[in-house]
């Protein structure tokens, strides 16, 4: 304050105490708000020093210059002081806050859980990993097929039950699109455009009209093709022997039941000595000692016909076998619905 105004204060004592009371309340102020409080008692409309300002007119002559003058000046002193108090408040606050709000980079993150594979996916990567070893490449296909991929070049005529309205799931309006109920037509396709040699496997999602414990209306199914020269049933059984040792354990055997499919001839349905009894008998195989994993064959000529195949000179087994079932079997499940119903103290065990 300059030497000026405070001997004009001291000629005023009503300005001074204004002005010293002021001055002390907005030094003392800790806070913004404590400041703004301080602002509105000394500096606005209801203030004494304004009151003082408006009644100059009322005033003694002698001390209307004094108050006029220098009390203008005191509002002008105090208003600078307040600024000045104001911007060190909120650089204070400011600090205060970002030391409370900052973050500590080296605190340890949130634990995200990390997932793993679905145990379908597993058994699937499974299966592909011992075919991939033996040679068999990978091939995929459409979901949504036509009856001809799915039926007709797979030897099934018009009118075997597999293509009822009853088994499959067709597109409305158009009888020749479907949803694919094995990944067979992949076969096809591929035989279309490769000549033999061909040593393939195919895995994927299929669709059949079936619900209950042991069907959900979608599964998943790897299927097997191999066609060369000299291919005998002798080699569909190392081939599947070797597959059931390596997903069902080493002591495992397998034996081969007659049965039919549209596609090959013979047709075999295959069983795996049973990993709960090892052949004894128990609940799980049915007292048989055995448990289906798989159906093959031999490739039917008539297959070849449809590709383009020359049924005299080459020879080839298939196979498809449920990724579900497979999975069952290994980990002791009896309902597939499991797999579907996202519940996590499921999915997470495996
Ligand atoms: C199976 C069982 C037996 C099979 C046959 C063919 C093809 F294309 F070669 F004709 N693909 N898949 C086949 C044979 C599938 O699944 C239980």
């Amino acid at each position: 304050m300059s030497g000026d105004l405070r001997k004009q204060l001291e000629a005023h004592a009503g300005l001074a105490l204004i002005y010293e009371e002021a001055w002390a309340e907005i030094e003392r102020a800790e806070t913004t708000a404590g400041l703004e409080e301080a602002r509105v008692k000394h500096l606005g409309r209801k203030s004494q020093l304004s009151s003082l300002l408006r009644s100059i007119p009322e005033l003694p002559a002698a001390e209307r210059p004094v108050v006029g003058k220098f009390g203008n000046q005191v509002r002008t002193v105090l208003e600078a002081a307040l600024a000045e108090r104001k911007k060190v408040l909120e650089a204070a606050e400011l600090e205060r806050r970002l030391s409370r709000e900052s973050v500590d980079i080296t605190l340890p993150g949130q634990p995200f859980p990390r997932g793993h594979l679905h145990l379908i996916t597993q058994t699937l990567w499974q299966i592909e990993d011992f075919f991939s070893g033996l040679g068999y490449r990978i091939a995929e296909g459409p979901e949504v097929e036509t009856d001809y991929y799915n039926f007709t070049a797979l030897n099934t005529p018009e009118g075997h039950p597999a293509r009822s309205l009853h088994d499959t799931f067709f597109v409305e309006g158009k009888p020749e699109v479907l949803l694919r109920t094995h990944t067979s037509p992949v076969q096809i396709r591929v035989m279309e455009k490769e000549d033999p040699p061909v040593y393939v496997i195919i895995p994927g999602r299929v669709y059949r009209r079936d619900s209950d414990a042991t069907h959900t209306p979608m599964f998943h199914q790897v299927e097997g093709l191999a066609v060369d020269e000299h291919i005998t049933m002798g080699d569909l059984k190392g081939t599947l022997e070797a597959f059931a040792k390596s997903m069902f354990g080493a002591e495992r055997e397998i034996r081969l039941r007659p049965h039919y499919f549209p596609f090959t001839e013979p047709s075999v349905e295959v069983d795996v000595s049973c990993m709960i009894c090892s052949g004894a008998g128990c609940r799980s195989c049915k007292y048989s000692g055995w448990l289906e994993i798989l159906g093959a064959g031999m490739v039917d000529p008539n297959v070849f016909g449809f590709v383009g195949y020359e049924p005299d000179e080459v020879q080839g087994f298939a196979f498809g076998m449920g990724v579900e079932r497979i999975a069952m079997l290994r980990h002791g499940m009896t309902d597939l619905r499991m797999f579907y119903d996202n519940d996590l103290r499921f999915i997470k065990q495996f």
